[in-house]
């Protein structure tokens, strides 16, 4: 790993100079450095959906390097976390309905639902059969722009068996405290073996298509049609490695990029990526941000637009699990749109958000990530091009699967656990 950060310091004496304006350290422990890789690499991670308010005008992306960063970053200050609800099993995405209440998936596949500040005893009835092995289960939840008349909520999960096993998108109406009318709206092609790499973040455009993140099908030795199966995020006739949109029946939106191009498949909106456990949309100007893992290090924060190819495994920050290799002796190639952040050791960024509540005024137009690894929220703050220009850590002390912004403008945290949490983020101390 020194050898690897040695090269960053030599070849991107730029990035450096930034990291350096925002207190990176490069110079921590190899213990720091190095986390050990998990047995199943780590984590992976997530998202739900938000629905904007406002027309999107995203603003031009720039073309500055990376920021790259290792190692710790300041402690938000003024800010505490309050245990609202224990005794979720592995919770991996929430969303909240009209009416205050919220829905919170756990990972073996059941959908539960906290009212009133309670957890429900009883799950809800009627969610789909999920393959809940490694990475996969039932992963996010998502409500529809129309819920308080249709009733449809949406579901991401892993399906099939360890040998062949597909992400899924279903939806289903929520009546009663249980799901009718399930159907399966889309399911991501070709399957692939093995439990990692599912994606499954959904986020709401403000046109009422849906987009999905689809994982690239898994690590070495993993392979599709005899190569790794990380090649399927350069692979436009394949889901694996992509953000798919879809409409809200699972058909295709006639204005997605591809859709005019041959032996593409044309629920693509971007591609070349690894496995997108964070998607958010800024509800003020409709820019869309992903983190996706890296394999070992290399994790990215991505600003997201139609058409492009994020780079995965063509580029890459990141090293390989079991030789701590390269993944590609590139980082950068033109054509290529570089991530706006890295995090050359893994934080395994889980749920994203983008604040724009009225609760903590320094937070607008901010965002959190959810670290696995790290066991933190950090806080990045972007400048007025949107580039990064600091982060700050939110200390959680469990695996954070996903963070929120809730209705009343405040964050909450899901952790990854046998005894999970909810947690509120707010304005004090101790
Ligand atoms: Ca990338």
């Amino acid at each position: 790993m020194n050898r690897i950060i040695l090269r960053v310091m030599g070849g991107t004496v730029g990035a450096i100079g930034l990291c350096l304006t925002i207190g990176c350290t490069f110079g921590q422990s190899a213990s720091q450095m190095e986390p050990a890789p998990p047995a199943t690499p780590a984590s992976e991670p997530a998202t739900s959906p938000q629905t904007a308010q406002t027309t999107p005008t995203p603003s031009p992306p720039t073309n500055s390097p990376p920021v790259l960063t290792a190692g710790d970053v300041p402690a938000a200050l003024g800010i505490r976390a309050v245990t609202v609800i224990a005794g979720l099993e592995h919770p991996w995405g929430l969303a909240w309905l009209p009416d205050g209440s919220i829905l919170i998936t756990e990972r073996p596949g059941r959908l539960r639902l906290v009212r009133d500040g309670a957890l429900v005893s009883n799950p809800i009835a009627g969610v789909p059969e999920v393959f809940a092995v490694g990475q996969g289960g039932l992963m996010d939840v998502a409500i529809d722009p129309n819920f308080a008349e249709n009733r449809l909520i949406y579901l991401t999960y892993a399906h099939g068996t360890e040998a062949e096993n597909r992400t899924r998108v279903a939806r289903a109406r929520l009546e009663n405290d249980r799901l009718n009318d399930l159907q399966v709206i889309f399911e991501a092609t070709p399957a692939k073996s093995g439990n990692q790499h599912f994606g499954s973040r959904m986020v709401w455009l403000p046109d009422g298509t849906l987009l999905v993140s689809i994982g690239d099908g898994g690590n070495p030795p993993l392979q599709i049609d005899g190569e790794l199966s990380r090649w399927q995020a350069q692979d436009r006739q394949s889901h694996l490695g992509k953000i798919v949109r879809l409409n809200p029946d699972g058909s295709i939106p006639a204005d997605n990029p591809f859709v005019e191009e041959n032996n593409t498949a044309p629920a693509i909106w971007s591609y070349g990526h690894r496995n997108i456990q964070g998607l958010a949309i800024d509800p003020a100007t409709g820019q869309i941000w992903s983190t996706e893992h890296g394999s070992r290090g290399g994790d990215e924060l991505n600003l997201i637009q139609a058409g492009n190819n994020y780079g995965w495994p063509t580029v890459s920050y990141s090293t390989e699990y079991a030789t701590g290799e390269p993944i590609s002796e590139e980082r950068s190639r033109p054509g290529l749109v570089d991530p706006k952040l890295v995090w050359m050791n893994a934080i395994a960024p889980s749920g994203l958000t983008l604040y724009r509540g009225d609760r903590i005024p320094d937070w607008q137009g901010n965002l959190f990530a959810g670290g696995l690894v790290a066991q933190e929220v950090r806080r990045i703050i972007l400048d007025s091009r949107g580039n990064v220009a600091s982060q700050e850590a939110i200390a959680i002390g469990q695996r954070v699967r996903d963070v929120r912004q809730s209705p009343d403008g405040l964050l909450y945290v899901i952790t990854d656990a046998d005894n999970g949490q909810l947690i509120r983020l707010e304005p004090g101390t101790e």
